[in-house]
């Protein structure tokens, strides 16, 4: 497919999209609201030298100046990661942006969104938003999810923390028709911790079958996404007892503060890394070093299973 006119791809890219060449999409709220500087530049650099290792070709996504940027040069990762005035970016705050030709940190929605626009399959990330807790009467449930029901995109990430209310947020994507899977658990992750009480709905223990995946639901006309949920390393991965009270603790400060929307997981992410000593940040880059390394293998098998046309 020819990638969509109003974005703007860096050669690189562009070359190995028409070559068929692997191509992982990496997003940047992450970088821009999830992380502190400088380690969250630091993250983004690795990670795009990680899929590289691999063999297919990192294109962070962002908004800059109005314009989508599939794939950004080390100047702009800085920007991203260190200007106060990079706005978080969902699907509903694309047209915005875009039209005041402003600067945006993309979630997963947008970011999916974007990625299929490019013509790219496979995304890495760390953790996916979800269902809020107390969403029953806030309805706080974010975009990533209705996204998921209508973007042909794989992400992958290491599950759902317990930030969000992880069994609804599971229920949400069966609704959508999102096949969610272990990659070689039969656990579904919680982001921090390998476990979470949840079984995963399937489980899968290679990439070309995760591949395969892909191939027959978008070759079926299922539109939507893949989630493929990969755990955390055994070694990096925080006691579900430590993690689980410090969350606790950001959620009630979240309440009493009186934040809201799209503030809250930014203000969550924040919070954990200071309550926990910066011991949650390592876990968090280790978990996105691991999913970019199944990124880039994941995005080789699907290659060698789809021509270049598609
Ligand atoms: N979870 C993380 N780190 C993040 C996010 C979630 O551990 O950076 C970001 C992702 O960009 C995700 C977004 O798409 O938060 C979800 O925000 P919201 O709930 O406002 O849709
Ligand atoms: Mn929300």
């Amino acid at each position: 497919m020819t990638p969509h006119p109003m974005l703007a791809l860096t050669d690189e890219v562009r070359a190995a999209l028409a070559d068929g060449t692997p191509v992982v999409a990496l997003e940047s709220t992450i970088i821009s609201h999830g992380m502190p500087y400088p380690r969250n530049v630091a993250m983004a650099r690795e990670v795009e030298g990680i899929v590289r290792e691999g063999g297919a070709v990192p294109a962070t996504i962002a908004v800059l100046d109005g314009i989508p940027k599939i794939g950004l040069t080390t100047d702009e990762l800085e920007l991203l990661g260190s200007a106060p005035d990079v706005a978080k970016v969902s699907i509903r705050d694309l047209p915005h942006v875009i039209a005041t030709k402003a600067h945006g940190a993309t979630t997963v929605a947008s970011t999916m969104r974007l990625a299929a626009l490019a013509g790219i399959r496979v995304f890495v990330t760390g953790g996916l938003g979800g269902v809020h807790q107390g969403a029953t009467t806030t309805m706080d449930e974010s975009a990533d999810l209705t996204e998921l029901g209508r973007t042909d995109v794989a992400v992958i990430c290491a599950g759902v923390k317990s930030i969000l209310d992880i069994g609804l947020t599971l229920e949400r994507l069966e609704t959508l028709g999102v096949p969610v899977v272990g990659y070689g658990t039969g656990e579904f992750p919680s982001f921090y911790s390998r476990e979470s009480g949840f079984a995963a709905p399937m489980r899968v223990d290679t990439p070309e079958h995760l591949a395969a995946m892909m191939r027959a639901k978008w070759d079926l006309g299922l539109e939507g996404g893949i989630v493929v949920a990969n755990p955390v390393p055994a070694a990096d991965e925080m006691p579900r007892a430590d993690i689980d009270g410090i969350i606790a603790t950001a959620l009630a400060e979240s309440v009493e503060r009186g934040i809201t929307g799209k503030d809250i997981t930014p203000f969550l992410l924040g919070r954990i890394v200071e309550l926990s000593g910066g011991r949650s940040l390592e876990t968090n880059i280790a978990l996105v070093r691991n999913n970019a390394r199944l990124g880039a293998a994941l995005a080789t098998a699907y290659a060698a299973l789809t021509p270049h046309s598609r």
